[in-house]
């Protein structure tokens, strides 16, 4: 793969890699060449002994597995797979959140407190929970069992599906896809997908998207929403991203994954006067924290915490020879890591309960002895620091200032004028033509594509069209790192529409939105944007587009879903594992649109990709029968 795309520092540790004979990821993926096709076009199944089965892309072989499934089934259930283990993935992340708040709400000597009672109110309302001259750890309490309860409920529906735009809401009851709750969903994926059961594959589609929104509406928000009560919701802030952040002087602790829960406590206690002096003592200059992947967003959003890298930087990161430890928690963690640390002085613990890597050390977080657990993990990474061998170290300087932390409520507050705080000016811009729309553009990096040019180049071509853009997970550290979360990358990259919005408001043109789960801030940005008026009555009515033009993830599947299940055009690079079943690919990228309004769309070129998004907001401007844009510029119909 091409690396001539990716941040400057990446480029040299690559090379520094290669030199040192130092394996990573794009090593391992150009080992792993070619790759099984049948697995690329979805046309394997392994869902039962009498298989493995595959079918023949070219008719001349089976056109069935031995119990007769044909491809449409096969790519449905496999592709329906993926989104169950995606949602559950976000969503048991959101049990954890549910756990903590328990602590902090009965307050047993805990390292947590319910930093944000004005959130907790807004979220125990929508649960219909009384919040009026209630103290806040009542109103926790009574929360934590309502939603504990709803993860596995029988009946009833999501809370939090009744917060999307009415029209979506009966839409979604008439399609029968309203998530009746989050374990519920994911479960009955897994039955209707193994051996036997459902084998028509809009029906089992069908599933996947109510499973789908069960993450976004659900597990997700979940999520997000207790992490804001707990930690804060996030307001803009400034901090840097890229290896630069790492100092070579100081005692420096990475921390990689998911879950905020230990890190942000880490973040906290890594501050404190002691800490800092036994860094000294042990001969640095001090104790730095940095982050990687979506732990790294969060203690961006709501500490400041500078990012060190994103998903596939993790294993370079340790290679600078400065990461004194590096803690990882859940998901998107490589267990290369391992043989890549064993190189190096760095030391590498696993944390939490539901993941541990051969040989690697592993220190149990449990949230009750937060602090305790982060203090020792602190005083490992000092202790390391002696074990630091300077002939190891090659650390590139490259780090670019960032403003992190816009949320669904700093929307409000950011365009929202001076008197009140409402959605109207962001509506505004849209309806008088100076934005052109929105778009999301999200998710990880592949080795499977040039790292970062998807990223990097769709979303400079939506800012040259004046499209505003909001970025969570490894696409927000992508764009951190190329200097498009500052004000001023307006000036060198936007239409000139938004430009004037962007100089009016002091924003940059870039919005790190935070984590994946924070992706279920956009669903609330655009809930909130139809409920503003003037831009329709639904979701799918709006001048606007998701894309993750890298994505790897099981998880980027389901958020994909919940997208389009939410009426979204939602665009990715490489195809999804379906391409086997030319019936499941119409119905994915075309017919869907009868159903949700959404649609998916693949575009391995990024410039192309932008420009389909384009066309697919000019298209809802159409409908909307929007005014021309302020400053209309040429743009291509069909490339
Ligand atoms: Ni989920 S965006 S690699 S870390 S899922 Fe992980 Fe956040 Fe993709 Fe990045
Ligand atoms: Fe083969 Fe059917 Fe079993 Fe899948 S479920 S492995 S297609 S026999």
């Amino acid at each position: 793969m091409d690396q001539k795309y990716s941040d400057k520092a990446t480029q040299k540790m690559i090379k520094y890699a290669a030199e040192e004979n130092l394996t990573t990821v794009w090593d391992r993926f150009e080992a792993m060449q070619p790759q099984c096709g049948f697995g690329k076009l979805g046309l394997c199944c392994r869902h039962c002994s009498m298989g493995p089965c595959r079918i023949d892309p070219f008719g001349d072989g089976p056109q069935t597995g031995v119990c007769g499934a044909d491809a449409d089934t096969i790519t449905a259930r496999h592709l329906t797979r993926m989104i169950a283990g995606g949602a559950a993935a976000h969503s048991d992340h959101g049990r954890g959140v549910v756990h903590t708040l328990q602590l902090a709400a009965e307050d047993m000597g805990s390292a947590y407190q319910i930093k944000d009672e004005k959130k907790l109110k807004a979220v125990a309302e929508i649960y219909g929970i009384k919040t009026e001259n209630r103290k806040a750890k009542d109103i926790a309490s009574d929360l934590v069992s309502e939603v504990k309860k709803e993860f596995g409920q029988q009946d009833g529906t999501i809370r939090f599906v009744t917060t999307a735009p009415e029209v979506r809401k009966q839409l979604w009851e008439k399609l029968g896809i309203t998530p009746r709750s989050i374990d519920r969903e994911v479960v009955e994926t897994l039955h209707r997908t193994t051996m036997g059961v459902d084998a028509e594959y809009r029906h089992i589609i069908k599933q996947g998207m109510r499973t789908a929104l069960a993450d976004g509406w659900g597990g997700s928000m979940v999520a997000t929403e207790l992490q804001d009560v707990l930690f804060g919701v996030p307001n803009p802030l400034k901090s840097s991203a890229n290896f630069g952040v790492m100092d070579e002087d100081k005692v420096n602790i990475l921390v990689h994954g998911h879950e905020p829960a230990l890190s942000d406590i880490i973040a906290e206690i890594s501050l404190s006067e002691e800490m800092q002096k036994k860094a000294v003592d042990a001969g640095s200059k001090g104790v730095n924290v940095a982050g990687i992947c979506c732990t790294a967003n969060e203690i961006l959003m709501r500490h400041g915490i500078p990012i060190a890298g994103s998903f596939l930087q993790q294993e370079l990161a340790v290679m600078t020879g400065v990461a004194d430890i590096m803690i990882v928690d859940i998901q998107c963690v490589m267990p290369g890591l391992k043989a890549v640390s064993d190189c190096f002085h760095t030391k590498l613990v696993t944390t939490s309960s539901k993941a541990k890597i051969p040989g690697v050390h592993h220190v149990e977080f449990h949230e009750k002895d937060a602090e305790k657990t982060a203090r020792e993990i602190i005083e490992m990474g000092i202790e390391n620091y002696s074990n630091r061998k300077a002939e190891d170290v090659f650390l590139p300087s490259e780090k670019e200032p960032l403003i992190a932390g816009f949320t669904a409520e700093s929307v409000y507050d950011f365009l929202g004028g001076t008197y009140r705080a409402t959605y109207r000016p962001l509506n505004n811009a849209i309806i008088e033509g100076r934005l052109r729309g929105a778009a999301g553009v999200i998710g990880c990096s592949n080795p499977n594509v040039d790292y970062e040019k998807g990223h990097i180049q769709m979303v400079k071509e939506l800012l040259k069209n004046d499209v505003l853009v909001v970025v969570t997970g490894c696409n927000a550290i992508s764009c951190a790192k190329h200097g498009l979360l500052q004000p001023e990358s307006a000036f060198k990259y936007a239409g000139k529409g938004l430009q004037e919005i962007c100089r009016a408001v002091g924003i940059p043109p870039v919005l790190h939105m935070g984590s994946c789960v924070d992706n279920s801030r956009i669903l609330r940005v655009l809930s909130n944007i139809v409920a503003e008026g003037g831009l329709g009555n639904d979701i799918c009515d709006l001048p606007a587009a998701g894309a993750a033009p890298e994505w790897m993830s099981e998880k980027a599947v389901a958020i994909g879903f919940y997208f389009v299940a939410s009426g979204v055009y939602t665009m990715i690079g490489k195809p999804l594992p379906i391409m086997g079943s030319e019936n499941l690919y119409n119905y994915l990228t075309d017919e869907i649109e009868q159903e949700t309004g959404g649609k998916w769309a693949f575009e391995e070129d990024p410039i192309e990709a932008a420009h389909k998004m384009i066309r697919h907001i000019d298209k809802k401007r159409k409908n909307l029968k929007l005014k021309p844009l302020v400053y209309e510029q040429p743009f291509p119909v069909e490339d």
